[in-house]
């Protein structure tokens, strides 16, 4: 079963908790029975989740996980763009929100109200198979064009869940607390199917608040955060319940992102603690971390996680066999943990897996003599990681173009202590004495995509630079976007 603990539920372990609400092992059970009563689901149909903020959000993805239902998370501000994209692709048959008040009715349809919390009466649950059959379908950014359906199986979750519990020593004695969205495998699949796999708890804080967040740990927890919600930790380190409670913590896990070295030794300095690092991806889940058996290793995401093949390419995608620390070569990928495919997206999926199973992450890395990696970059620099989220330029380009004040564009990622990198806009705009604005640019972005995919700042030009062939040249932006926004 994927969630063993739920099979013959403890009636006295608090499993779960959002918010004000908490729920034993039994009351879980029940309210996933429940769930599952009140709603008719064929097994294998796509059902899209809003990701409120709700102890019933959970259930469902949970609910859905053991009866074979394919889940869809959704960023409940998803923009309007992204909505219709996702209609279009995912065509979930129904989608189920705590408040479905909340979400304006789109191409997704009128959001159906997810069941009441029931947490007495039966417990019995289905047992599917962990098998080769979808369970998430998760959206990711590319590029280029609207974000891509990662389909993820039973099996490869389950795989790589037990793989991490192993490196991790993560048992059913640990709550894991988290204040990072279900639309993602950080908060979804490592957060709350990892918790239930393991038996173990979680605590989710649908909003991530540094105090709130830190107040929650006790020797007994593991936090999984985003390297953001890190820095601002450490930017807080003289608030009391942080330095008190966020050194307690059996676990401090960070990942999405690189977290610079830099803030590895703020946090050292400020609050006495280590940070280990993991690094995966949507379609990958994850591939490498550090073994909490030894010490943090800062600038490292550890080796591969057992069962996972990984190797280092050059540009050929021939094997570099280099143990050494300083060739660098694209990170490949193999194992039972790989996704099934971009859904309705052959060409897509075929360009970064191979026909052995090999699957081209994109990311640029190092290896040492004991295996250890070290990201070091990424091929595509049309990529953007802000917060821990992926975002492709060529998406906020798009949705730019919309804009009736906008000509033509270019967007970029900038180092940003705070995000990581930072979203910055460089706009012809179509009236050069009438510019657009960075407020208006940006709540357009927000609402066109989504708020995390918005301009941080724009840089109004009379032309864009290009090379002979009239490829913009992002490079010569790149050095103009450290000026101050206009
Ligand atoms: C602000 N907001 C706006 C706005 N300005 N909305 C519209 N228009 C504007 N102009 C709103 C936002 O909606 C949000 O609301 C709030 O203000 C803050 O938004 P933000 O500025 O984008 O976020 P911030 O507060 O800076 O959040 C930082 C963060 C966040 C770290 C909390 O980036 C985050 O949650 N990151 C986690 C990303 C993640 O889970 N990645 C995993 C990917 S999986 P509100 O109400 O929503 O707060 C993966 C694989 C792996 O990568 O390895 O794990
Ligand atoms: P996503 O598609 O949102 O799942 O993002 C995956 C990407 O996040 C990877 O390809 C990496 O570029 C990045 N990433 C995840 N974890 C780490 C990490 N620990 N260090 C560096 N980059 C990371």
């Amino acid at each position: 079963m994927l969630f063993p603990i739920l099979a013959d539920p403890p009636a006295d372990r608090v499993l779960l908790t959002v918010g004000d609400t908490s729920l034993t092992a039994a009351q879980l059970a029940a309210a996933v029975h429940h769930h599952l009563a009140a709603l008719t689901f064929a097994p294998g149909e796509r059902v899209g989740v809003w990701t409120q903020g709700d102890a019933r959000t959970a259930v469902a993805f949970l609910a859905h996980a053991l009866a074979g239902v394919v889940s869809v998370p959704l960023n409940p501000k998803l923009g309007v763009r992204e909505v219709a994209h996702i209609a279009a692709d995912a065509a979930p048959r129904l989608c189920l929100a705590a408040d479905p008040s909340a979400i304006p009715e789109g191409p997704l349809g009128r959001a159906v109200a997810l069941p009441a919390l029931i947490t007495t009466g039966d417990t019995t649950l289905p047992r599917r198979p962990v098998d080769a059959s979808p369970l998430l379908i998760l959206y990711t950014s590319g590029t280029t064009g609207m974000p891509k359906g990662v389909v993820l199986s039973a099996q490869a979750i389950a795989h790589n869940l037990d793989a991490l519990a192993t490196v991790w020593r993560w048992t059913a004695d640990d709550t894991v607390v988290h204040a990072l969205p279900l639309f993602h495998v950080h908060g979804l699949v490592l957060g709350l199917f990892g918790s239930l796999r393991v038996g173990g708890a979680l605590h989710w804080q649908p909003r991530f608040d540094p105090v709130a967040l830190a107040g929650a740990l006790h020797e007994r927890t593991i936090l999984f955060a985003v390297p953001t919600m890190y820095t601002r930790l450490a930017d807080l380190a003289a608030d009391p319940t942080i330095a008190t409670h966020l050194p307690r913590a059996r676990l401090l896990i960070s990942g999405s992102a690189a977290l610079p070295q830099r803030e590895h030794h703020r946090l050292r300095q400020l609050l006495n603690i280590g940070v280990y690092e993991r690094y995966g991806l949507s379609e990958t889940l994850i591939n490498c971390a550090v073994d909490t058996a030894g010490p943090p290793q800062p600038g490292y995401v550890g080796p591969p996680l057992p069962g996972v093949e990984l190797r280092l390419v050059d540009d050929h995608r021939t094997p570099l066999s280099a143990h050494d620390d300083a060739t660098i070569g694209e990170v490949a990928v193999r194992g039972l943990h790989i996704f099934t495919e971009y859904i309705n997206n052959e060409t897509a999926t075929e360009a970064v897996r191979d026909v052995d199973g090999w699957f081209y992450t994109g990311d640029l890395a190092t290896r040492r003599a004991d295996g250890s990696i070290r990201i070091v970059g990424r091929r595509a620099t049309d990529l953007i990681k802000s917060g821990g989220f992926k975002i492709g330029a060529g998406e906020i380009e798009a949705a730019l173009a919309e804009h009736p004040g906008v000509r033509e564009s270019a967007v970029l990622g900038v180092p940003d202590d705070d995000l990581g990198e930072a979203i910055v806009a460089f706009v012809v705009p179509t009236e050069i004495l009438k510019p657009p604005g960075l407020a208006e640019l940006a709540d357009f972005v927000a609402a066109q995509l989504s708020p995390h995919k918005r301009p941080r700042a724009v840089h109004i030009v009379d032309d864009l630079p290009r090379n002979p062939m009239g490829k913009i040249i992002k490079t010569e932006l790149r050095t103009r976007a450290r000026t101050p926004s206009s």
